[in-house]
């Protein structure tokens, strides 16, 4: 079901986008790009279908493009000018509703991991709300995202700018305390994962979650195995340097002490429908999370916000 809304006047509420379908379905997912291009495209923001799937906000400003989708407020694409997409995207990726993304920032909420039932969490397979589409006096453009759920309700904020700026915050609408756990699961595109490196957690420990030991990393990540570690870090501004691109990707983050470091090497890789045997090489994944010992107890009516801010260097 996607929600349309600009205020609590103009609610609309839309079939949900089975555009797989023939014929009926089409036209429903014209009349759902006509309502958000009607209410909230400009200059830099329109709206088109998403891989025949799902609609999304295509944004072309001055720093840069990006893609969006309410569908999950799932961020697919960020596109500096003059370089390559810092965002990875498999070729297998499903784009059907229900399934999660692979790509992107995937908003693993409220729970991270086997933390709950699906895994990772609702937020990335539920529509958001688009609430407001902005065009900031620095040129660069900020679309806002709600979900509401029986316990919680979340808001999430996303700037294509010089940088990706990523806001998440959640309140807890119900009674009873809520066990928050989640994670902005970015996936970053680089040229060959042995090529690519992860400064910034040099002496801080983490779960290796392959075996579930604890170990204290000694300096840059370097890869050449399944990689799975889960960082006690509140601090950690990451580097990822890319010596393949000549790039460097710097990702900050806020209100987590959660880091998490992924890829999945060739065999995870090949069990994975929905990624291909040889994709591995491509991507690394660096989360801002709050996960594990770093879930936040929300007392009914507390917030807790989460970021992540992604830039090249
Ligand atoms: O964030 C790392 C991780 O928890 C890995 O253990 C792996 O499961 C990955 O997320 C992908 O999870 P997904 O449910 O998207 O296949």
């Amino acid at each position: 079901m996607l929600v349309l809304s600009r205020g609590k006047k103009q609610m609309i509420l839309i079939k949900k986008c089975s555009c797989n379908e023939e014929g009926k379905n089409m036209s429903d997912a014209k009349a759902i790009l006509n309502s958000l291009n009607s209410k909230f495209k400009s200059q830099t923001v329109k709206f088109e279908m998403w891989h025949d799937a799902f609609p999304a906000a295509f944004i072309s400003n001055k720093f840069c493009k990006g893609i969006v989708s309410p569908y999950g407020a799932h961020i697919a694409s960020f596109v500096p000018n003059g370089q390559k997409d810092v965002l990875w995207m498999s070729s297998k990726s499903n784009f059907i509703e229900g399934k999660a993304i692979r790509g992107g920032i995937p908003v693993c909420w409220p729970w991270f991991g086997p933390a709950g039932d699906p895994p990772h969490g609702i937020g990335r397979i539920a529509y958001w709300e688009l609430d407001s589409v902005v065009s900031e006096k620095d040129g660069s453009d900020t679309l806002t995202f709600k979900l509401k759920k029986d316990m919680a309700s979340a808001i999430f904020k996303v700037n294509f700018g010089a940088s990706l700026d990523v806001e998440l915050t959640t309140e807890n609408t119900s009674s009873n305390d809520l066990v928050l756990s989640q994670a902005l699961h970015t996936y970053f595109a680089v040229s060959e994962i042995t090529k690519a490196t992860v400064g910034g957690l040099a002496g801080k420990e983490y779960l290796r979650a392959t075996d579930k030991t604890r170990h204290v990393n000694s300096g840059d990540i370097t890869f050449s195995a399944e990689t799975d570690m889960i960082f006690d870090s509140s601090d950690a501004v990451c580097i990822i340097t890319d010596s393949g691109w000549n790039r460097k990707i710097k990702v900050e983050k806020s209100g987590s002490n959660t880091t998490v470091v992924w890829n999945p090497w060739i065999e995870k890789s090949k069990k994975m429908a929905d990624y291909g045997d040889e994709e591995y090489h491509g991507m690394v994944c660096v989360e801002a999370a709050n996960a594990h010992k770093d879930a936040r107890t929300l007392a009914p009516g507390k917030t807790h916000k989460i970021g992540t801010r992604v830039s090249l260097v």
